[in-house]
């Protein structure tokens, strides 16, 4: 009988003590679920001991950067998803094809990144390396400068898995096309295309988002106004464009979020309900039935889409990253390391780790 007490109360509290285990393993899983898993080889606090001051160097200079023109946010946010969707993020957005063949670069639709962009990266890496040595890739600067420039432009602060490697390998042309869709895309292709990148529909809504800042070129989006006007757009919006880009190839480039074209908000789902977003991509996310919904959404609840859009980001700032002695961490933004470093190595033989700590100067 005594056996029986002792047993049944030690089973008692071995279930209490599971109950109590469970509940901390859902909790967790609960704090876990919330945001998307970091890749391996990525870590949230990457160069606490090696670059305590990274973030500060990189937040800091965009300050400046951004009070002299704020539409520079834009081009680093644009850069980032470049970099990510074509390889990876990695860095190729940035090799310069001249010394080793094509790259990003100089392809289409890359052409219309900003040139300012690159130089601000490089400016940015320039600062790190200075004071840290060569251990931050510029797929890391990237990622961290875009998330500063959704910041700073008035848009949520997160926090990113940092740890990424710059790759050695260029992007052919036919892989940088196969990756970017094209603006004149409807939301059937562009729900498909980022499907295989295992973006849902409200990642697609949410990272679309991305244009609430920034500016486009004519040719980006006057497939719908010749030679024959869309005619569920809004025809003062439509009219204002027209005198805007009275061509197709004119070199225009009108704001993509004419409510609030400087500031990182949810104006651009606002727009889309009023028939008054610039790209084809953009206006079709308020005529697909899957999307329609999130576009409404994000356009009455700002926290809801700052809240997506930085669970999105997270996850597409993780895209086929190379980590670990994968890759290298170049001194070069244009230039891979066995590339840049060729001439000096035979001059002087300095190795690689001193001729990246000695560029800036
Ligand atoms: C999903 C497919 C996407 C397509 C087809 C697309 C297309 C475009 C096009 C055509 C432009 C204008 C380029 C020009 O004519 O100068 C542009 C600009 C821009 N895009 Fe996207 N985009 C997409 C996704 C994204 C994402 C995911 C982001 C970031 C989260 C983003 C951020 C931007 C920004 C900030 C600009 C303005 C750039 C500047 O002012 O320099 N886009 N996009
Ligand atoms: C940056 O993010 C923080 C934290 O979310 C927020 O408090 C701050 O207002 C944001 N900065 C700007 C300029 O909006
Ligand atoms: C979307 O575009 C694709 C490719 O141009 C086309 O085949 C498809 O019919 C379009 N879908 C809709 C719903 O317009
Ligand atoms: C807006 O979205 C936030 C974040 O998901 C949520 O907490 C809040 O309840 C929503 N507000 C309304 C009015 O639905
Ligand atoms: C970086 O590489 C490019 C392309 O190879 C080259 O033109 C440039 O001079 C290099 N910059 C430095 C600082 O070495
Ligand atoms: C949109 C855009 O600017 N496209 C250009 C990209 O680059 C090619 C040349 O490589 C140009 O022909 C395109 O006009």
């Amino acid at each position: 009988m005594a056996f029986k007490i002792i047993s049944s109360a030690a089973s008692t509290s071995s279930i209490f003590l599971l109950l109590v285990l469970l509940s901390i393993a859902y909790a967790e899983g609960q704090a876990q679920k919330s945001l998307p898993p970091v890749a391996e080889g990525l870590s949230w606090s990457f160069y606490s001991s090696s670059c305590p001051k990274l973030e500060a160097i990189v937040r800091n200079h965009l300050k400046k950067v951004f009070d002299s023109d704020v539409g520079q946010a834009a081009g680093l946010l644009r850069l980032h998803f470049h970099d990510c969707f074509v390889q990876g993020c990695d860095g190729s957005v940035l090799l310069d094809g001249s010394a080793s063949g094509p790259g990003e670069q100089s392809d289409i639709p890359n052409l219309t990144l900003r040139a300012e962009a690159f130089k601000i990266i490089n400016d940015l890496r320039a600062l790190v390396h200075k004071t840290c040595g060569r251990v931050v890739s510029y797929a890391d600067i990237t990622a961290i400068a875009a998330r500063d420039s959704v910041n700073l432009s008035g848009g949520p602060y997160y926090d990113i898995p940092l740890g990424r490697r710059d790759s050695l390998n260029f992007a052919t042309t036919a892989t940088v096309l196969a990756n970017l869709p094209a603006p004149t895309s409807n939301a059937t292709t562009i729900l498909a295309e980022l499907a295989k990148k295992n973006l849902d529909a409200t990642d697609v809504v949410a990272l679309s988002g991305g244009h609430t800042i920034g500016r486009g070129h004519c040719g980006s989006f006057t497939n719908w106004l010749y030679p024959t006007q869309d005619s569920t757009m809004d025809k003062t919006f439509a009219k204002n464009l027209k005198l805007t880009c009275p061509t197709t190839s004119c070199t225009n480039t009108p704001v993509l979020d004419i409510r609030s074209p400087n500031k990182f908000d949810n104006k651009y789902y606002v727009n889309l309900m009023n028939r008054q977003g610039l790209f084809t991509l953009d206006e079709d996310l308020y005529m697909d039935k899957t999307t329609k919904s999130i576009v409404t959404s994000f356009a009455i609840n700002q926290s809801l889409f700052f809240e997506k859009f930085v669970l999105s980001m997270i996850k597409m700032g993780q895209f086929s990253v190379l980590t670990g002695t994968q890759g290298e961490i170049r001194a070069n933004c244009s230039a891979r390391n066995a590339d840049s470093f060729k001439v000096w190595s035979v001059v002087d033989g300095d190795d690689q780790q001193e001729y990246g700590r000695r560029s800036e100067y």
